[in-house]
């Protein structure tokens, strides 16, 4: 039986990976940090088949220990601080976290077992003000924000440590994949609670920042299936994992509005709180590569995302709202 670590498991990648690699038959572990409250929401319903193991990226030993008692063929290091606009009031923490924390995995790997295969999450926020449209695996990189940046030291470390010690680790540049499991703060899932909200008579306002900004958006589903692939292959190799579709956030909220009834301009209000210092404006990947060294393909298109969103946000609010009437009466 094989054996996986996965860092981040507790986050909405980790818990799709984790679902998957149980499916495989492996046995899961997952490194969590501590918390005061719990963080095991999205894994709740697979906890019980998930071996826990205390860590943190930022603290060294923890690593080496999480690897000593799991005993890994495969980590998957998913953990970061990964919401963008965050990463300008937490720079520092955002390069302990995001860019630091990929050396100190690597480097425990390197100590403990070299053999480990290695997965590392970069992102294509490392292409942040584009070079190239579409983005391919030797499109340049220009990061537009703290999260970027950390993002590029933390692909150049995966690099290097494969150039100078020959270990298996490889870098998923994944676009932005959602799903009803996706954080509330990122924006797809923003509007698709909110669409839900206004519906059910929660809310009646979404506050936004810039709809003009265009992404590549797939299913989170789908792309935990490529990094699996990633790590089955012969050779380490980097991969750009992308729908290849781009769409703007003002396209999103009409979809999402519409998707429930409701006229998306009765309700958006731009804020310039949600704005960024310095945005990325167009992500459109080519996961070419992908498709022919993997056989990997999306299988969620864009609309059906939306869709797939707005249903699990109306039928968590209206299953709330059955428990608070029940327990009124
Ligand atoms: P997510 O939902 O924000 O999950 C992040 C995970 O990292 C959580 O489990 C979190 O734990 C954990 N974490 C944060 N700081 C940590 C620390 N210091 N030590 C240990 N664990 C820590 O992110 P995601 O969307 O699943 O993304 C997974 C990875 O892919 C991230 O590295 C992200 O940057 C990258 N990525 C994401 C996308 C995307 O579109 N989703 C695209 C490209 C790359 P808690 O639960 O305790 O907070
Ligand atoms: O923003 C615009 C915002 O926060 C998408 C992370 O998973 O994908 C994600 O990063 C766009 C940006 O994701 C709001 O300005 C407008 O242009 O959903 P997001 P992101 O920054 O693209 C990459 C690939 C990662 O690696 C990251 O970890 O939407 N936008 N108004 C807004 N965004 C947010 N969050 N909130 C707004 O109100």
């Amino acid at each position: 039986m094989k054996k996986a670590l996965i860092t981040g498991i507790t986050g909405q990648d980790g818990s799709y990976l984790a679902e998957l690699l149980l499916e495989k038959g492996y046995q899961v572990f997952g490194l969590v940090r501590r918390s005061s409250t719990v963080t095991f929401e999205r894994i709740q319903h697979i906890q019980d088949r998930v071996e826990m193991l205390s860590g943190d990226l930022t603290d060294q030993n923890s690593l080496l220990y999480a690897l000593q008692q799991a005993e890994p063929d495969e980590v998957y290091n998913l953990a970061a601080q990964s919401f963008v606009q965050t990463s300008w009031t937490q720079p520092v923490l955002t390069g302990d976290v995001t860019a630091l924390g990929v050396t100190r995995m690597l480097e425990a790997i390197r100590v403990y077992n070299p053999k480990t295969r290695f997965y590392q999450a970069s992102s294509s926020e490392m292409f942040g003000k584009v070079q190239a449209v579409p983005q391919r695996e030797d499109t340049p990189f220009y990061p537009r924000s703290p999260y970027g940046v950390a993002k590029v030291y933390g692909h150049w470390a995966t690099i290097n440590y494969r150039e100078s010690y020959g270990m298996f680790a490889v870098s998923g540049i994944l676009f932005n994949h959602e799903s009803p499991r996706r954080g509330l703060e990122f924006v797809t899932r923003k509007v698709t609670d909110a669409a839900a909200r206004i519906k059910t008579g929660l809310a009646t306002e979404l506050r936004l920042g810039n709809l003009d900004a265009q992404r590549d958006w797939g299913f989170a589903g789908d792309y935990v299936r490529a990094m699996w692939l990633m790590m089955q292959a012969d050779e380490p190799q980097d991969y750009v994992v992308a729908t290849g579709e781009t769409h703007s956030v003002r396209e999103l909220v009409e979809a999402a509005f519409t998707y429930v009834g409701l006229d998306w301009k009765d309700h958006v209000v731009q804020d310039a709180r949600f704005m960024r210092p310095a945005e990325v404006d167009l992500l459109v990947g080519d996961p070419t590569r992908a498709r022919d060294e993997l056989g990997w393909k999306d299988e969620v298109p864009f609309g059906r995302l939306v869709e797939m969103m707005v249903d699990a946000d109306l039928e968590r609010l209206r299953g709330a709202a059955a428990v608070r009437a029940l327990a009124e009466r």
